[in-house]
């Protein structure tokens, strides 16, 4: 049975980690192989609620909103991820989505991603967005950095009052609808913002084809003209 399932199951086993009941080891599932050893019956509900929910979060329709360049943006779309879930697995449904969790480089950009969580027909506190702190970096200010790569110091920062706080591990980042930036905790669920460059468009047309040119036969040469005998 659990062979035939397609699930996001990065997703699943995230969030089963996240929230187990009976404080079973998460070793008792055997992802690799898709089958459930000695699982209790609450176990086995928080399973089944899991697999439903991550299959609801892969199956949303996004509405993707466009930061034209023409007004000033960077040509990538952005949609909401409306299904809460946990940064990590926003993470990679982002992923599969062809993008990442959005990056917020600019107040302009800020605007934009506003905008968009305000177009998404769903009202929540938090959404995840792609901002991350290693779990080396001292707490609880520094090493926050983009899943793009850019440090949070060289750039558009806009941390809530008294944020980062680090409350209990929070190594992930979430923009609320105010605009003001916080630091939580992986395993919450919340829905995210994603972004990704603009998709490819058609591939150029094909040139012309080459007009096959008849090589010109060389003149002969022209016969010099007789000289004149003055003899
Ligand atoms: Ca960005
Ligand atoms: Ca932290
Ligand atoms: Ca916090």
């Amino acid at each position: 049975m659990w062979s035939k399932f397609t699930y996001n199951t990065r997703c699943i086993e995230e969030t089963v980690r996240n929230r187990w009941l009976d404080g079973m080891p998460s070793h008792t599932l055997t992802w690799e192989a898709r089958q459930v050893r000695h699982l209790s019956q609450s176990a086995v509900c928080v399973l089944l609620l899991t697999v439903l929910a991550c299959a609801g979060a892969q199956s949303q329709e996004l509405q993707w909103m466009k930061w034209d360049e023409s007004s000033g943006g960077n040509g990538h779309d952005y949609a909401v991820l409306t299904a809460p879930a946990s940064w990590t697995s926003q993470q990679a449904l982002a992923e599969a989505e062809g993008g990442y969790l959005a990056t917020v480089l600019s107040a302009e950009e800020q605007a934009f991603v506003l905008s968009v969580i305000g177009a998404a027909g769903v009202t929540f506190d938090y959404y995840w967005f792609g901002l991350f702190q290693p779990s080396d970096a001292a707490e609880p200010d520094e090493g926050w950095q983009w899943v793009t790569g850019e440090m949070l110091t060289d750039g558009f920062v806009n941390w809530a009052f008294l944020e980062p706080n680090d409350q209990g591990n929070e190594d992930v980042g979430a923009i609320r609808r105010d605009g003001g930036w916080v630091d939580g905790k992986d395993s919450v669920a919340n829905p995210a913002v994603i972004e990704r460059a603009a998709e490819a468009g058609p591939p150029p047309p094909p040139p012309p084809p080459r007009r096959h040119r008849r090589r010109r036969r060389p003149r002969p040469p022209r016969p010099t003209p007789p000289v004149p005998c003055w003899c």
